[in-house]
């Protein structure tokens, strides 16, 4: 006999995927090293042969995000792309853009006091657009390394101004050409500007996105906070808002760590769940958020790296669905601080391991997926054709 709890986390399971980025299994570094791995992906072919092994391990990862200076060539048609993620059993995710690289974006991008630095910023965004709409992407997802080093460096406002319009240009041209788009805007209140940030926490974000138009929301990247921040609080206030539009997910220790999700607070990833449980439970709707991973790891082998942030994910999402909610919300209508706390603890301690078990075999995958990709081989047997790609290439590894 199937509990309710069992049906409750079996369909959340069921409706719960996760992005991958294609930058998770590229080589990266810090900016004092990188540390080569035989397996790292190069081409995008590669990118999404990962992102196909992962999803067919996992049931849960149907998409990869696109960096696109990172990842496409000028030559590379959008319908290509399409076919491309098609043939490794994937679609194209989210589209970013990348205007903080470029020299050219030195004193910033869309907020940059220099007119031909705005100018190419914005027709980076037509090209990537035009690629959106072409290559079957549902989303727009920007981050700008805006910002400034030193105080009196530059106009906070008259940057403030330009981005608004800047924003409110490119939600024109989705309307135009890619209507199904939505726009994410994320914030950062830090790096690689380190006195101020154009778009420094949520707030300004939000307004951002209200101005630009009603496809935007508001992005929330765990690890763009400064510490002690109560993120499942952000959570709780843009869903209210209708203004929650997706999750860059990683977890840190100091700053943007890159670190595995719920590796260094599993407890803070389940509290952000559990906010957006409790938002459908009572709503009855599904909140339209788009889950992505932003991780990129320097040590752990990459592919393995991600499919145990999804089977991570995906555990502390069932947790967040085991959930009392009406033991909950009495406990909160009778000011029972102790009882409500211990239903929500309750649910984070369940083991849902079973639970999974059973949804992975009801989904003809592994029922331990990092397991089976550990014991496959599959890791060292890409290493050796990648690596001598590479030297073919490039004349080295
Ligand atoms: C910036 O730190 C960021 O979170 C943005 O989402 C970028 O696109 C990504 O990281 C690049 O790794
Ligand atoms: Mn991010």
């Amino acid at each position: 006999m199937t509990s309710d709890i069992e049906t409750t986390v079996w369909r959340a399971l069921d409706g719960f995927v996760i992005e991958i980025p294609s930058w998770g299994f590229a080589d990266t570094g810090t900016r004092f090293g990188k540390f080569h791995q035989p397996a790292a992906a190069v081409t995008l072919e590669e990118k999404f042969h990962d992102a196909g092994v992962v999803h067919r391990l996992t049931a849960a990862s149907p998409t990869m995000a696109i960096h696109v200076q990172w990842d496409l060539s000028p030559q590379q048609r959008p319908q290509d792309i399409a076919a491309l993620a098609k043939s490794h059993g994937v679609g194209v995710g989210s589209i970013n853009p990348n205007v903080f690289q470029d020299p050219c974006y030195k004193f910033g991008s869309f907020c940059s006091p220099d007119a031909d630095a705005r100018r190419s910023a914005r027709e980076h965004l037509a090209e990537c657009i035009t690629l959106g709409a072409q290559c079957g992407s549902q989303c727009l997802s920007i981050w700008l390394g805006d910002g400034t080093n030193y105080p009196g460096q530059d106009h906070l406002r008259r940057r403030k101004r330009d981005l608004q319009a800047a924003l409110r240009d490119i939600h024109q041209q989705l309307d135009r050409e890619w209507p199904a788009a939505a726009l994410l805007v994320e914030y950062k209140p830090f790096e690689p500007a380190f006195y101020h940030t154009d778009i420094a926490d949520w707030g300004m974000s939000y307004v951002f996105c209200k101005a630009a138009g009603e496809k935007a929301r508001v992005l929330i990247d765990t690890g763009h906070h400064l510490p002690g921040c109560n993120i499942e609080h952000i959570v709780a206030f843009l869903l209210d808002e209708g203004m929650l539009g997706g999750f860059h997910f990683n977890d840190r220790k100091y700053a943007d760590d890159d670190l595995t999700i719920g590796s260094i607070d599993p407890y803070a990833v389940f509290r952000i769940f559990d906010q957006i449980a409790q938002f459908e439970f009572e709503t009855g709707a599904r909140a339209p958020i788009a889950y992505t991973i932003d991780q990129s790891h320097n040590l752990k082998p990459k592919l393995e790296a991600t499919v145990q942030t999804v089977c991570e994910a995906q555990k502390l999402f069932a947790k967040a669905h085991c959930v009392d909610r009406k033991a909950l919300a009495a406990a909160q209508a009778n000011t029972d601080v102790v009882g409500a706390e211990t239903v929500l603890r309750a649910a984070y301690e369940t083991d849902v391991t079973p639970l999974l078990h059973q949804w992975r075999r009801n989904r003809g995958v592994p029922l331990d997926p990092l397991a089976e990709l550990r014991s496959s081989g599959l890791i060292e047997r890409l290493g050796r054709p990648r690596e001598a790609a590479r030297e073919r290439r490039h004349g080295s590894p």
